[in-house]
């Protein structure tokens, strides 16, 4: 993991919000509680990565923001390890 300051295209399917501040992705699921499953394993994932993202949760709707708080809120190596990481645990 690193928490170097880095310019490189978002993972697929995350977008990044202004000058690099934070990548960001919104995933739909069927229910309420598969969104509910979705959002402890990804809070898992953080733990053992040590980098924990935000997220707003509405029924079915989950929207992740990933930023590292310790480089001043900007988006580095640790963000888009996570996201890849997300990505991944969406696809299993
Ligand atoms: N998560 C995020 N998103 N940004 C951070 O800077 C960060 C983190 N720092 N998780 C970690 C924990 C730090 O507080 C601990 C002490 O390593």
């Amino acid at each position: 993991m690193s928490d170097d300051l880095i310019h490189m295209d978002a993972p697929s399917g995350w977008e990044i919000e202004g000058k690099n501040v934070a990548l960001v992705r919104e995933f739909v699921f069927g229910d309420f509680s598969e969104a509910w499953g979705f959002v402890s394993r990804v809070a898992l994932l953080a733990e053992v990565m040590n980098h924990h993202p935000e997220y707003t949760h509405s029924f079915s709707r989950v929207k992740f923001r990933l930023s590292t708080h310790d480089a001043g809120d900007v988006v580095t190596g640790n963000d888009h390890a996570l996201a890849r990481a997300i990505n991944k645990l969406a696809r299993s």
